[in-house]
C-alpha cells in the first residue's frame, strides 16, 4: 500500500538528529535520515559529544538519539526520564556490554586475567614512558568515572583519553602489531570482536546499590567500586515532542531495532572495509529490506519514496 495524501506533521521544520563519536550511531542516524527524508520530512545532523546532548535534547535544540548505552549513560537518560523531559522510543534488540578490555596475548604477561585483582600486580606491563611506572588505561570520550573506579579497587593506572573512538582501534592496532600490552576501552556489539580477539576485565559485578551506596561492595567506603553491567541495555530517545511535530517519524523511530549482529556488520562496513557512514547506510538501505520492511507502517509510505525500488 502507497499513499500521496499529504504527510501528517511539519515538513518545513528539520527533524535534528544527534551524532557522536562512534561508528555504529553515525551510521544509525544516517539509516533514520534516508527513511525521515524519504517520507517527506527534512533532516539535519547535529554532532555532539555524548555529555552535552541530554541538556540539547531536553530542551529541544535537537531531536532524536538512537543509541542510548546502559554502561555508560543510564544515569542521565534516568535522570531525564524522571523529569519528562524525553520520551524513551524503545530498546534495541540487543546486549551490550562497555568496559575495560584487552588482547589475548596480554594474558600471557599477566596471569590471572580478566580477573581485575591481576591488574594490581602487573600493572608494569601497562606502562608508558610518561606514566612514572603506573599502568596507562586508554579510555573513550564517554565512560564512568573511570579515575574514581582506579582509585577505589587500588590500583596503580592513570587514565589517558582519546577525544574520537575511532583513536582507539588506532592504539589498539598498533599494541596488536607489536604485541605490547594494551588495556583500552571497548564494548559489544562492535566490529573489533571480529577483528581482534580478546577479553573484558572481569570487574566486581554490577550492582546499581554500587553507584549509590558506599557501604556495598569491595571499598566499603567508596561508590563506584564495581565494573559496568555486562548484560545492558541499548535504547533510543526523542525530545518530548518529537511525536506531535513529526507522527510519522515517530512511529519509524520507534520500530528501528538493530540487534548485536546487525550492529556488528554495519559497523564492520565502516571500520574494516571503510566506506564512508553515508555509503554503509546506503547500502544497508539497499541490502537489509526484509529487516526494515516492517519498520514503516502502511500509513506513513509515500509514493514517491524510492527506497522500496
Ligand atoms: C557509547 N559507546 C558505545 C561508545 O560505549
Amino acid at each position: 500500500m502507497s499513499i500521496s495524501e499529504p504527510l501528517a506533521g511539519s515538513t518545513h521544520e528539520r527533524i535534528k538528529i544527534v551524532t557522536n563519536d562512534w561508528t555504529s550511531q553515525i551510521v544509525m542516524s544516517n539509516i533514520a535520515a534516508i527513511f525521515f527524508n524519504e517520507m517527506g520530512y527534512k533532516t539535519s545532523f547535529v554532532q555532539l559529544k555524548t555529555d552535552v546532548q541530554w541538556n540539547m535534547i531536553s530542551r529541544g535544540h535537537i531531536h532524536l538519539q538512537l543509541e542510548v548505552w546502559e554502561g555508560t549513560m543510564a544515569a542521565q537518560y534516568q535522570k531525564l526520564m524522571d523529569n519528562n523531559r524525553i520520551i524513551d522510543l524503545g530498546n534495541h534488540n540487543a546486549i551490550t556490554r562497555e568496559d575495560w578490555w584487552y588482547p589475548a596475548y596480554v594474558e600471557e604477561k599477566c596471569p590471572g586475567l580478566p580477573n581485575w585483582q591481576a591488574l594490581q600486580s602487573c600493572y608494569g606491563i601497562f606502562s608508558k614512558q610518561e606514566s612514572k611506572g603506573k599502568g596507562v588505561y586508554l579510555g573513550g570520550p564517554w565512560e564512568k568515572p573511570d579515575a574514581r573506579r582506579i582509585r577505589v579497587l587500588g590500583l596503580n593506572f592513570i587514565v589517558e583519553r582519546v577525544s574520537h573512538g575511532d583513536q582507539l582501534w588506532i592504539e589498539l592496532e598498533q599494541a596488536y602489531n607489536n604485541r605490547k600490552p594494551i588495556v583500552l576501552f571497548n564494548w559489544t556489539p562492535n566490529w573489533v570482536e571480529y577483528k581482534y580477539s580478546g577479553k573484558f576485565v572481569e570487574f566486581p559485578e554490577y550492582s546499581a546499590q554500587c553507584e549509590t551506596d558506599p557501604s556495598w561492595g569491595v571499598n566499603p567506603n567508596a561508590t563506584y567500586d564495581c565494573g559496568n553491567p555486562k548484560n545492558g541495555w541499548l535504547t533510543k530517545i526523542a525530545w518530548i515532542e518529537f511525536p506531535n511535530k513529526w507522527p510519522c517519524a515517530y512511529q519509524v523511530a520507534k520500530r528501528i531495532n538493530f540487534t548485536n549482529e546487525l550492529i556488528a556488520e554495519l559497523v564492520y562496513w565502516v571500520d574494516g572495509l571503510y566506506l564512508t557512514h553515508q555509503q554503509a547506510a546506503q547500502q544497508w538501505i539497499k541490502t537489509k529490506k526484509h529487516v526494515w520492511q516492517q519498520w514503516i507502517p502502511p500509513e506513513c509510505r509515500r509514493d514517491s519514496m524510492t527506497i522500496y525500488d
